[in-house]
């Protein structure tokens, strides 16, 4: 609040000038982060408030944004504190820059100039600022890759991939050699693809065995599946069909839509085992489950041929018809996607707007109670926003108040709830008389 004060202006009208806004908390996908590892223990971020505003119509500067890195492959979802329940999905961060506001600056408060009108020439109050908004969040992320490799422990996944890309895995020989998965690029006629190395998965994967869906859940984001199988059974001595059935099955019980993806079947260490026997059994069953999808007609639309690759990670045999083979399968399903997704238009935006919506409206809501007698309570996000933005010091601003609350219908609201002139109304910690006119033209009882 504040006049314009000059020599030879006696009587300078309201000059003070709009506070700054608050800056937003912004989440932005970032291709350099590939964990949410710095989330793990910080918890609480806070963006730059805005500055006051000034005389001499000044006005405050807006608070800096706070930007927070998330790798890509990043579900933004909102979280409720109090019940620990993860609520609606409100973004999905799967491209490099991609960003979401997830907690908006509060408005600056604005300055007395804009509180002049025709029965009121020099508002002596002004605005106080809009409280910061404050949300939980809960982060998830899911692999983003073309095709991701899948089987059981020590079937050579993460050979494969450092033969094929610059990814640098470990490699061993005893199971579960592979606890996070890993990302390679895989260049191939001026074609790339991205592969994902996916933790051995075993029986009892899909009730969360052996950290099961934890690692099933990586897999989500793969249009293709590549799974691998050891023709060698190194490790105890297992049989790749047998192998292949547990793990189908695995997949097909932790979730349906993933058991429908289309899959390309790898049998590897071919360098150190004679595959001449497995092969028939193998495409037998690779036959029966396409012809199964397709509803027993080898004409549908919906029959896609068995494929089965016999390489070797170690020697390098067999792999080129193998990238040729995924590279292909991921142009025609990335293809598919961005059909898809031009027909869904879903695009990211849309879940903040309507996220901000359902917010928005969530806060407009208020509720009247009577505790008795004649005390009345008004309780609502928006409604005491009105009231920590009042200036109680101010009886002009309290006035500002009076006429804000009764145009959001507050004073409606009283008035059907039972209350009457003079009736204690208390919003948040502060408690005013209640004045109203919505009563006078009310006729008294007795002239009926
Ligand atoms: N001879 C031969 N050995 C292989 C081949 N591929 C992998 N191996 C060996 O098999 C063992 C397991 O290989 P990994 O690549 O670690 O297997 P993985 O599937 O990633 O295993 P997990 O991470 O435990 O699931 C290692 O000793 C590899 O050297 C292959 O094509 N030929
Ligand atoms: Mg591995």
């Amino acid at each position: 609040m504040s006049f314009r004060r000059e020599a030879y202006v006696p009587k300078g009208g309201p000059d003070g000038g709009d506070g700054g806004d608050g800056g937003d908390v912004v989440l932005i996908a970032d291709p350099s982060l590939s964990s949410l590892i710095d989330y793990r223990f910080k918890h609480h971020f806070k963006a730059q408030r805005g500055t006051h505003g000034k005389g001499s119509r000044m006005h405050g500067s807006r608070g800096e944004d706070l930007l927070l890195g998330v790798p890509i492959g990043t579900q933004v979802y909102a979280y409720d504190e109090s019940t620990k329940e993860t609520g609606e999905l409100i973004a999905d961060l799967t491209a490099a820059g991609e960003r979401v506001i997830v907690a908006k600056g509060g408005q600056g408060g604005r300055g007395n100039i804009h509180f002049v009108s025709s029965t009121r020439r020099n508002p002596a109050f002004a605005e106080l600022g809009e409280p910061a908004e404050e949300t939980w969040l809960e982060l998830t992320m899911k692999l983003m890759a073309d095709a991701a490799l899948i089987g059981m422990p020590s079937v050579g996944k993460s050979s494969l991939i450092a033969k094929i890309s610059a990814a640098r895995p470990k490699i061993a020989e005893y199971p579960f050699t592979t606890l996070v998965p890993n990302l390679g690029v895989v260049s191939i006629d001026y074609d790339s693809f991205v592969v994902a190395d996916i933790p051995g998965l075993i029986e009892g994967a899909s009730e969360g065995r052996g950290l099961g869906t934890e690692f099933l859940r990586h897999i989500e984001r793969s249009a293709l599946l590549l799974h691998i199988l050891d023709a060698s059974g190194s490790w105890e001595g297992r049989d790749p069909l047998q192998d292949y059935r547990i793990i189908r099955s695995e997949i097909e019980k932790y979730s349906p839509d993933l058991a429908s993806r289309p899959e390309i079947v790898v049998l590897n260490k071919a360098d150190i085992a004679d595959t001449t026997e497995q092969v028939k059994p193998l495409l037998d069953e690779l036959q029966k489950r396409a012809l199964e999808i397709a509803g027993g007609n080898e004409y549908s639309p919906d029959y896609v041929k068995p494929q089965l690759f016999i390489v070797s990670a170690v020697t390098g045999q067999g792999l080129d018809p193998l990238l040729r083979a995924v590279n292909q399968r991921v142009k025609e399903l990335r293809a598919a996607a961005a059909a898809a997704d031009a027909a869904t238009q879903s695009s990211m935006p849309t879940y903040e707007k309507i996220w901000e919506h359902k917010r928005k409206e969530r806060d407009r809501a208020f509720t009247v109670t009577n505790l008795g007698g004649n005390v009345y309570r008004v309780a609502g996000k928006t409604v005491e926003r009105m009231v920590i933005q009042t200036e109680w010091e101010n009886d002009e601003a309290i006035a500002y108040l009076q006429r804000r609350l009764e145009r959001f219908g507050v004073e409606k609201a009283l008035v059907a709830a039972g209350a009457r002139n003079g009736d204690e109304i208390r919003i948040l910690g502060r408690s005013f008389a209640l004045e109203t006119n919505l009563l006078e033209d009310e006729p008294d009882e007795e002239e009926f």
